[in-house]
C-alpha cells in the first residue's frame, strides 16, 4: 500500500469512528439548505438579464425611434442602428455586439424614472453613417477618458469595424 491510499484508510477510519449516521446527514443537509439562505443576499447581477420592466416596455412610433431626442439615446454618441438595418436593441445582419459597453442613465418622462442603458457599438461594417447622435448624457469631454463616450467600443472585437451603436435597457435605477 502506498502512502496516499494509507492516508486515505486513515481518514475515512477517523471519519467513521467519529461520526454517526445522524450526524453525517445534518452535515450534508446543512450544506444543502445553508446557501438557499445565503443566495439572496448575493451581490447577483439580476438587473443585467431581467429586461425592461413592465413600465418601460412602451410601443415607441418609427419616428421617435429614428430621433436623437428619443429619452434612451441620452448617452448615444453614434449612429442608431434603427436606421442601419437593425433596431435600438439589435445589431444590423452582418454585425456583432462589441464586447464593451458604454453604460448611462437615462430618464423616460413617460414614468419619470430613471432606467440604466447599455450602449453596445455593432462592429464588422463600415460606418452606416445614417441618424447620427451626440447625445453626452453622463459623460465629460475627452481629456477625462474614463468618462468619454465619443469612443469606438469595438476595440475588444476581432473586427474593430464599427457600424452603429444600440440601446439595450437593463432596468430601472432603483435608490
Ligand atoms: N461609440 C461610437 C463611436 C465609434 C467610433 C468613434 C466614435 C464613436
Amino acid at each position: 500500500m502506498n502512502w496516499l491510499d494509507r492516508c486515505s484508510e486513515h481518514f475515512v477510519r477517523h471519519i467513521a469512528c467519529n461520526s454517526s449516521r445522524r450526524g453525517f446527514l445534518i452535515k450534508v443537509s446543512k450544506l444543502i439548505v445553508g446557501p438557499a439562505f445565503i443566495m439572496p443576499v448575493l451581490p447577483i447581477a439580476r438587473a443585467a438579464h431581467a429586461g425592461p420592466p413592465d413600465e418601460a416596455r412602451e410601443h415607441p412610433t418609427d419616428t421617435e425611434l429614428a430621433s436623437c431626442e428619443y429619452w434612451r439615446y441620452c448617452g448615444v454618441d453614434g449612429f442608431l442602428c434603427h436606421c442601419c438595418g437593425g433596431t435600438a436593441e439589435s445589431c444590423p445582419p452582418g454585425t456583432e455586439y462589441s464586447q464593451v459597453a458604454w453604460v448611462g442613465t437615462c430618464h423616460n418622462p413617460k414614468d419619470g424614472k430613471d432606467y440604466m442603458v447599455s450602449y453596445h457599438d455593432c462592429c464588422g461594417r463600415t460606418a452606416c453613417d445614417r441618424c447620427s447622435c451626440a447625445n453626452e448624457e453622463g459623460a465629460r469631454p475627452g481629456y477625462a477618458f474614463f468618462r468619454f463616450n465619443g469612443v469606438n467600443w469595438c476595440v475588444g472585437n476581432k473586427n474593430l469595424m464599427y457600424n452603429c451603436t444600440v440601446s439595450r435597457m437593463l432596468g430601472p435605477v432603483t435608490k
